[in-house]
């Protein structure tokens, strides 16, 4: 095996060479890639040219995947969704947040593959929770240990911009009812490195749940503040072909809206995780 791991910056990331995803990988490399993800938290293969199929292969040998309620899909490989500026409005991605909170069972990650990139913009970062909550002072992380956040759907994905046409809105309306909000902890503990992580986003979380409003709203605004300081985040610079992999457990991202009316074109297969205790 020749896989090799180039960490980014000390928070998370790290460049995977050595290995082709097209192919079936091997058991070896399989092992190698999870335990890279477990301590870089977010993955990047370059020079990876997938289609859906090998795509929904790869990220099947970490876990079930999952088939998101609103974003269309690839219809022959509907474990495969689109984020394709010229049909879908993306704009809500640039928000740091973490994938599908709004679900019991959180996805445990997800693979995204650039497809077709403006000449420059619409990079993304990703900020490590585990960093951000170790940075934080000992009695602060004693007082979060405690908590519980509601996360909401409908706070990504409003129902101004998701329910337009009668059939998206019908969609978003079974969606919304099928989630309705609901309870993680404030500080997610990692089901396999043990590690801890703070575990609320932007993209979806309303309200610590123990908390007044007023303090609530102040704590989650300082919370998501620190999160995504630079030192717990990195910025990538996509290149066609660029795979990244993140594990969604413990980190958040987010996608940067700067490069439209150029279209952008990206496929994720996104890997069902577990319930955040
Ligand atoms: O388009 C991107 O770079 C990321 C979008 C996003 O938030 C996601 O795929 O989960
Ligand atoms: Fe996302």
């Amino acid at each position: 095996m020749s896989l090799t791991v180039t960490p980014i910056s000390p928070a998370l990331g790290a460049q995977i060479s050595g290995v082709d995803i097209s192919r079936e990988i091997t058991a070896e490399e399989r092992d190698a890639i999870e335990q890279a993800l477990l301590q870089h938290q977010v993955l990047f293969f370059r020079d990876q040219p997938i289609n859906p199929e090998q795509q929904a292969r790869f990220a099947a040998r970490f876990g079930d995947l999952h088939i998101h309620p609103i974003y269309p899909n690839v219809p022959e490989t509907p474990q495969v969704l689109v984020l394709d500026t010229a049909v879908t409005d993306v704009r809500d991605n640039a928000v740091w947040h973490t994938d599908v909170t709004f679900l019991p069972t959180p996805a445990l990650g997800a693979v995204l593959s650039a497809k077709q990139l403006p000449a420059y913009g619409g990079d993304t970062l990703w900020a490590s929770g585990i960093a951000a909550f170790e940075a934080l002072s000992a009695p602060l992380r004693a007082m979060l240990a405690g908590l519980t956040a509601t996360h909401d759907f409908t706070k990504s994905f409003p129902l101004e911009r998701f329910g337009t046409t009668p059939e998206d809105l019908a969609r978003w309306e079974a969606t919304r009812r099928n989630n309705p909000p609901l309870s993680h902890p404030v500080v997610r503990t990692h089901p396999v490195s043990g590690r801890k992580a703070l575990f609320v986003n932007e993209g979806f979380t309303t309200r610590i749940n123990e908390l007044s409003e007023l303090e609530s709203e102040a704590l989650l605004k300082l919370l998501f503040a620190h999160a995504t300081r630079p030192e717990f985040s990195i910025r990538w610079r996509w290149q066609e072909n660029d795979v990244a992999f993140w594990d969604n457990r413990v980190t958040q991202h987010f996608a940067v809206d700067d490069y439209r009316p150029n279209r952008r074109v990206m496929h994720r297969a996104t890997i069902l995780g577990d319930a955040p205790f």
